[in-house]
């Protein structure tokens, strides 16, 4: 930001704080006493016009929002138009509230020897016919290439996948029909393959896949070798198809050879020709994996390649965003070239079906839309909007007369501009990946807020703003400072959620521990008790408020403790938590949930063990103590 740009902000700041006080709402005319020129179509005054879209306290939000917590490897859900930050759901990191990463059961989901961080970008929740069906919400890890699926009943992660043969998992996209079976998600370098020391120096022999993963057993379904690298993805609505868009398809291993060409590609995956060709056999494996790999490089074909098709799309394409209801058209966003590309969906059943012979005729509208689009959202009115990165503007075009534009005729296709703060990533409207599409309100992710939060330090909060998009011009109507780091996130209707209110003692989540206590004869719901199995010690308690169970027990230092905690408070919310001093042992135990974590008895003495949720009047006093004998 400019000097000017700051004082600009500071007048127009202290302007509306003015005007506020004397009419008490800030009128749209507010910013027009600084001259339109002057302001250069930034409209911050709107942001004052947010009070109908407040949610008054004690009130409820009319959406979920699924945000990805970026290298924070967390999932959070917001509730919009409020954007209250309603919980954070640990996913890829350890979460000293929850203990997650800590207990036995979270530790089985992610895995022996798991990494502890992660770098979540794509949430994204299960469909039935394009709709949200409320059952799944998948999420990548970039950082360590993973792949999560979140029950959202429990809204906590139930299956966690290493994915072979790829580097970054980074884009990730649903099957929408007839429902979510298939995930897909993209890796984004390219690696040596097989990826085990040798071959390292010659890039043009590196290349990355797309992984279908079956959504129910969350195993490997097979994966696609590609040319480039790839980035994001998004199916149609017809089952068929997934787009991923592709850059560095020259192969760079440098920054100024990765942006080599005028264009790379669109690839866009026959998803049941790749299937059938799993079915027949026609694939290899790679290295110690046994997952299925399917070639779909175009030098691997002679004319057709029948199971991927490139399209040529200016310069380093990043979003690649299917528009709804019917789901016609898919726009890919150009990053450093100015350009959408619009493909129409059919033409690319065309092409496959040999109706097309160039590629590029199934691209029926490439608008120029500003400075670094990265992401588009659509509403329900035939509007696309983009995020611009280098402009810091959210661009409002219409998709039909775009195409007419593309056929040559004269028409201005742009249809609103508004600034955010600052350098917008990516963006989403309510429903917009789904046929519930609704076109009210638009959330802008952006990457850095600058001047517009009080300062905390070096690191500065992102800016996740709400937009108004009901009308012909788009309104600000939020600010909503997040932790690192939002990339992408979606707003589904809150009646297409049905989260459980307590745990259901039958949960699959603690069904080992119930077999546990099972094998070693304990009532889990009416016993308190140790077990003893040479010097593994197997501690199980139940918590009432303000209760644990057992007050005490005794164990032999270098013993491997277990504590297993039953809680059968069935009264929504009242959680507890066991946090054993000095151990590093702390984890939730919501009502009727059982819990469990090992340690080891290294020191001798006494060591209290409180509830760290806080419970009851009596909260402090719900504790005990581990007797370690020397
Ligand atoms: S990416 Cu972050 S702004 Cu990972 Cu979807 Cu485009
Ligand atoms: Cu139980 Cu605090």
């Amino acid at each position: 930001m400019s000097d000017k740009n700051e004082n600009i902000k500071d007048l127009s700041r202290r302007h509306f704080l003015r005007n506020s006080a004397v009419t008490g709402v800030a009128g749209a005319g507010l910013a027009g006493g600084f001259g339109a020129g002057t302001l250069m179509g930034s409209r911050p005054a709107e942001a004052a016009a947010g009070s109908e879209h407040d949610v008054a306290p004690g009130e409820l939000d009319e959406y979920y929002g699924f945000w990805s917590g970026g290298h924070s490897g967390e999932v959070r859900i917001l509730g919009i138009p409020s954007m209250r930050e309603l919980l954070r759901i640990p996913v890829f990191n350890v979460d000293s509230a929850t203990g997650w990463g800590i207990t036995n059961e979270s530790k089985r989901v992610l895995g022996p020897n798991a990494p502890l961080n992660g770098d979540t970008h794509h949430p994204k929740v299960s469909y039935t016919d394009a709709r949200y069906d409320g059952r799944y919400c998948f999420i990548n890890d970039k950082a360590n290439t993973r792949v999560a699926r979140i029950r959202l009943d429990i809204m906590r992660a139930d299956k966690i996948i290493d994915i072979p043969n790829v580097q970054a998992i980074h884009g990730l996209t649903l099957q929408r029909v007839p429902k979510t079976e298939d995930v897909f998600a993209v890796g984004e370098m390219i690696i040596p393959q097989p990826n085990n020391g040798q071959n390292m120096d010659n890039p043009s022999e590196y290349w990355t896949m797309m992984t279908c993963i079956d959504a129910d057993t969350m195993e490997i379904k097979w994966q696609a070798l590609v040319d480039g690298n790839l980035d994001n993805c998004d199916t149609d609505y017809t089952g068929r198809f997934v787009a991923a868009s592709c850059y560095n398809s020259a192969r760079g291993m440098t920054l100024p050879e990765m942006m080599g060409p005028e264009r790379d590609w669109t690839v866009i995956f026959d998803v049941p020709a790749i299937d059938q060709a799993v079915a027949n056999g026609d694939y290899t494996t790679i290295g110690d994996s046994n997952v299925p790999v399917v070639d779909a490089r175009e030098q691997a074909h002679q004319g057709r390649n029948p199971y991927a098709l490139y399209v040529p799309t200016p310069r380093s394409p990043h979003g690649v965003n299917t528009m709804p209801p019917e789901g016609k058209y898919c726009v890919v966003s150009g990053k450093l070239s100015p350009t959408c590309t619009v493909i129409e969906w059919s033409r690319v059943g065309e092409w496959f079906d040999g109706g097309l012979d160039d590629p590029r005729d199934t691209v029926v509208a490439e608008p120029e839309v500003g400075l670094g689009p990265l992401h588009t959202t659509f509403d329900n009115r035939g509007n696309a909007y983009t995020s611009l990165f280098l402009d810091s503007q959210v661009v409002k075009w219409n998709v039909e007369d775009a195409i007419r534009a593309y056929d040559g005729e004269e028409v201005n296709y742009i249809r609103d501009r508004i600034d955010v703060h600052y350098n917008i990533g990516h963006l989403k409207a309510t429903l917009a990946c789904s046929r519930d599409v609704d076109g009210k309100y638009l959330t802008a992710l952006s990457k850095f807020s600058k001047d517009r939060f009080l300062p905390v330090g070096p690191m500065h909060a992102e800016n996740d703003q709400l937009i108004d998009i009901s009308g012909e011009r788009m309104q600000l109507i939020h600010d909503g400072p997040t932790y690192a780091e939002p990339h992408d996130a979606l707003m589904i209707r809150a009646d297409q959620l049905n989260p459980a209110r307590i745990y259901s003692r039958d949960d699959p989540y603690f069904a080992e521990t119930v077999a546990m206590a099972q094998a070693d004869g304990v009532n889990l719901e009416t016993e308190n008790k140790v077990i003893r199995d040479g010097n593994k010690v197997r501690v199980y308690m139940t918590s009432v408020a303000p209760n644990f169970g057992m007050t005490e027990f005794r164990v032999k230092q270098g013993d491997e403790v277990t504590v297993v905690v039953t809680n059968l408070d069935n009264i929504e919310d009242v959680s507890h938590g066991f946090a054993m001093v000095n151990h590093g042992v702390n984890f939730e135990v919501h009502p009727q949930q059982t819990s469990s974590a090992t340690f080891i008895a290294d020191k001798p003495g006494v060591h209290w063990y409180y509830c760290s949720w806080f419970c009851h009047a009596l909260h402090m006093e719900m504790s005990g103590r581990m007797l370690v004998e020397a």
